[in-house]
């Protein structure tokens, strides 16, 4: 778009990430960060400053639900205006992606560690799309001996569950795959649902991939408790977050199905909904597990200290 060499660092990862490329709240906000420290340290135009705005729009607006790619950015950008010419702005825009990643990478093994004794031994898990703060859960507990079983849903439509069953199955968990809509049959077969998030309120309302919350109503209804894993910067404050829902082209439900062969009939594809705080059971962060009543605390940035459990 813009020409130059530096802008390119940044086209390529919105593409990657509306392309669902990279994907997973954390990755996405990892790599926009990445983006902005690569156009940074390739930066040859007037004004840096400005034109990482503009970059960051860019990667803003490519997917609309995941606060995470926000706040990455936020945290990326953080300073850089009272920086002193654009080798300052450049200093600390390469060093606060450097900290965000780092950070963000170790919040997930963190998650692991602390959520793995939620966990009961011997547990069959369910689990839905493909997040690597459930999954970090769920291979810390089966290391600690566990977990016995993975449940894991397909995830249409994009079918993210074959990443986690494969990385299951790597790692030599037992893993079943089901589709979705078996996931309240199978819940009598389950001892704890584990999932991961996209965005949580500051109602403690959690933002994850479509279908997580018809599970956590079989859950409810089966009395099983139902986890959340989530690095602290996928909370918000932010109420301009309670309507996101994004919606992707038809043409990633249809397409599979039903190449053109159902005329007049209209498809739609809403790939996240919302789970209500009464449902979660806990969520695990890299700073402790946390009520959903929590949840406005750790979005005002109150927290502090030391790992601390809450429940
Ligand atoms: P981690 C994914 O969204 C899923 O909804 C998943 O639960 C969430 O991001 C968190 O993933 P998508 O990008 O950050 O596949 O835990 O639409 O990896």
């Amino acid at each position: 778009m813009q020409g130059n060499e530096h802008w390119k660092a940044v086209e390529d990862a919105s593409e990657r990430i509306r392309s669902m490329k990279v994907r997973g709240a954390g990755s996405i906000a990892r790599s926009a960060a990445q983006a902005l420290s690569d156009f940074s340290k390739s930066y040859n135009g007037e004004d840096l400053v400005m034109d990482l705005r503009k970059a960051a729009r860019m990667l803003l607006d490519t997917r609309p639900t995941a606060v995470s790619l926000r706040n990455g950015i936020s945290m990326t950008l953080s300073g850089c205006d009272r920086g002193v010419g654009a080798d300052e702005v450049r200093r600390i825009v390469m060093d606060n992606a450097d900290d965000f990643v780092k950070g963000s990478l170790g919040a997930v093994s963190e998650i692991g560690r602390i959520g793995s004794e939620l966990i009961p031994n011997g547990s069959t898990v369910l689990t839905h799309c493909n997040s690597s703060a459930a999954l970090s859960m769920i291979g810390h507990a089966f290391d600690d001996g566990r977990v016995k079983e993975v449940i894991c849903t397909e995830s249409r439509p994009w079918r993210q569950g074959h990443i986690t069953a494969r990385w299951l199955a790597g790692r030599g968990i037992p893993v079943t795959m089901i589709v979705d809509s078996a996931s309240g049959l199978m819940m009598d077969e389950v001892d704890l649902v584990v999932v991961g998030a996209d965005t949580i309120t500051s109602e403690g309302r959690l933002f994850n991939k479509i279908g997580t919350s018809l599970i956590s109503l079989a859950a409810r209804e089966r009395g099983r408790p139902f986890y959340v894993c989530a690095e602290t910067y996928k909370f918000t404050s932010d109420d301009v977050f309670e309507g996101r829902i994004e919606e992707r082209d038809a043409s990633e439900v249809s397409d599979p199905l039903s190449p053109g062969d159902l005329p007049g009939v209209r498809f739609r594809n809403p790939v996240f909904d919302v789970t209500p705080p009464e449902r979660i059971s806990g969520i695990v962060t890299e700073k402790g597990i946390v009520e959903p009543s929590m949840a406005k605390r750790i979005a005002e940035g109150l927290m502090s200290g030391p790992a601390h459990n809450w429940i």
